[in-house]
């Protein structure tokens, strides 16, 4: 079963860094668009894309949807299968992985050849051909198998463990993905009742209000879907690798139940600019937001706490001076607490995009895709590929190849998304669009006219940057999957860390905080009221007046 449990882990893990690589080709496209340099124009591109939005889509599903779902859905599978030690019915599991990749290529046909450009939010009434929402659904509906098979997992180690907590690991895999039930509600419905069938021609048009709300129902809870996992390796394996502990246990929980139950019922401050949404929903959905930052907040707190205990263990002095004594040599670690350093930036702008009087100022220009490559594109993507460093070697048995490129390849990339950050947020405070040819001659003088020469220049560079950081990763990746076996795959274990204040084995020896952070599905249920509470009456008035809006096509 092990075997087998690491091939498949592997399986996901090499299909989500695939998707990554086409993905991330793409960007640096993105960039010099934003640097006032239109490449879309060239002859090459013009015979392999049918428009910029046709490689914006392709840029956005391959790195922000499918790179994260086949990566989290392996690796949340394999971490409390080993945590808790037990046998998962394998032939489930393959299925589970075959039935995801088959809607990953169902989906992939109408988007290589432009008949889905309906970008990664598929706003309706933009139109994509219905093969394109069923592959997505089939996707969507396997990750959800994956859940249901961990949380299956869990319950029959809970009955056979009576009284005892669960493993940390474990926990927070579990609060995630019963977090991503409760998330996923939206999109599903989305789909299933309104796009498939009005794509296939069986309603007379769909509503893009109802069908926007449904959408980001899902769109926010989605970035913690592909935060936390990162934030399990931040909490569980990143201080074991800068040679300290974990800070606390209790905590530890506490940040995932808060992340269970405040996750979902936020995503009206993507809407703060929608008509027909009452502005009382609207600020309630923003204090809630707030309020969903706070475990981000403990985590910072945490995941400092113990890089700084494990420094200080190492003869680190000083206010801030330890930072030295961590291990920047290993590019795992290095990879990770890179990822945070830039998602202080990242966290820090996503509060100000969810406070009600400043969205204006930066809804829907450059700032915004500034703001969500120094989360998605570093606190997730960054975590994800230093824990690629480990997890290959722990996988296959093979060693990880030149380690000093692999250790370049994190601070080229890290730069590449700092540059692109600044570049994009500051064109986006001047006014900027986002989801814009900018650099088509038409609009050129408009942003010639704005002296936004240096900004551009830095998105311009930041694309090269990242191109190059692309390619020493890759190296790197496929080198070393394509070595040979040399040790046995558990020389390299999982690198779990003690805690500096445990939970204790058993639920009556544990604190009030673990023992009431304990009863994951009763916190489920918790979130379910809630999310209710908060989207039933902004979606009951749009029921009601359900426009039949006919499709568009962008391309
Ligand atoms: Fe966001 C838009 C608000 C977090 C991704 N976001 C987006 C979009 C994406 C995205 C993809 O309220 C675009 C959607 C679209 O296409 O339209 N976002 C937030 C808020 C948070 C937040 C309040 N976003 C994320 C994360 C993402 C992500 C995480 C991906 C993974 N976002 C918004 C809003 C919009 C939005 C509005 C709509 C904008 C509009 O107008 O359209 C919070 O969760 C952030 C909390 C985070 C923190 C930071 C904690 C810091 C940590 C690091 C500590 C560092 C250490 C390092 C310890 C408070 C944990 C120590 C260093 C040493 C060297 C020792």
């Amino acid at each position: 079963t092990l075997t087998s449990l690491k091939k498949l882990t592997q399986a996901y893990a090499v299909t989500a860094f695939l998707a990554l690589m086409i993905g991330v080709l793409l960007g640096p496209l993105q960039a010099l668009n934003y640097g006032g340099i239109n490449v879309y124009d060239s002859p090459l591109l013009k015979a392999l894309l049918g428009s910029y939005y046709q490689g914006l889509t392709l840029h956005g599903v391959l790195n922000a949807l499918v790179f994260t779902q086949f990566f989290i859905s392996g690796w949340m599978l394999y971490l409390p299968v080993r945590d808790l030690n037990v046998r998962p019915n394998m032939r489930f599991a393959w299925f589970t992985y075959l039935t995801m990749t088959a809607g990953l290529l169902t989906a992939a046909v109408p988007l290589l050849t432009n008949d889905a450009t309906v970008l990664y939010t598929f706003y309706p009434p933009l139109e994509g051909s219905p093969v394109f929402y069923i592959g997505a659904a089939v996707m969507v509906a396997a990750s959800l198998l994956v859940a249901g098979q961990v949380v299956w997992l869990w319950l029959a180690w809970k009955r056979a463990h009576p009284g005892r907590v669960t493993p940390v690991v474990t926990y927070m895999s579990v609060a995630t993905w019963l977090m991503w039930v409760v998330a996923a509600l939206g999109l599903v419905v989305e789909v299933v009742v309104l796009l498939i069938p009005w794509s296939l021609g069986l309603t007379r048009g769909v509503d893009p209000l109802l069908a926007r709300t449904l959408f980001w129902w899902t769109g926010h809870p989605i970035v913690y879907f592909w935060l936390l996992p990162a934030y399990i390796s931040w909490y569980a394996f990143l201080p074991r690798q800068a040679g300290g502990r974990m800070a606390s246990e209790g905590l530890t929980r506490l940040a995932f139940a808060m992340f269970l139950v405040f996750s979902v019922p936020v995503g009206l401050h993507h809407q703060y600019a929608d008509p027909n949404v009452q502005n009382t929903w609207k600020v309630i959905h923003m204090f809630l937001t707030f309020l969903v930052a706070v475990p981000s907040l403990l985590t910072a707190f945490s995941a400092a706490a113990s890089l700084e205990d494990a420094a200080r263990a190492h003869g680190g002095r000083g206010l801030i001076g330890w930072v030295r004594r961590l291990p920047w040599g290993n590019a795992s670690m290095t990879a990770q607490v890179l990822a945070m350093v830039s998602f202080i930036f990242g966290g820090a702008g996503g509060i100000v995009n969810a406070s009600i009087a400043f969205s204006p100022v930066v809804h829907n220009t450059a700032w915004i895709p500034g703001h969500f490559h120094i989360t998605v594109g570093t606190a997730t993507t960054l975590t994800f590929m230093g824990v690629m460093f480990w997890l290959v070697p722990h996988l296959t048995g093979k060693r990880l190849a030149s380690p000093r490129v692999a250790l370049a390849s994190v601070w080229w990339w890290f730069t590449g998304m700092m540059l692109l950050a600044l570049g994009m947020h500051w064109q986006g405070l001047a006014g900027v669009p986002r989801r814009a040819l900018v650099s088509a001659s038409a609009q050129q003088g408009v942003y010639d006219a704005m002296h936004l020469g240096l900004p551009k220049a830095i998105t311009a560079a930041s694309g090269i940057v990242l191109f190059v950081a692309a390619i020493l990763f890759y190296a790197v990746l496929w080198r070393t999957l394509l070595s040979r076996r040399v040790d046995d795959p558990e020389r390299t274990p999982i690198p779990t860390s003690e805690a500096i204040s445990a939970a204790g084995e058993t639920l009556a020896d544990a604190s009030p905080l673990v023992r009431r952070t304990e009863p994951l599905l009763a916190l489920t249920f918790a979130a379910l009221v809630l999310v209710i509470l908060v989207y039933g009456p902004v979606i009951a008035p749009m029921l009601a007046n359900y426009q039949f809006i006919p499709g568009q096509r962008l391309w």
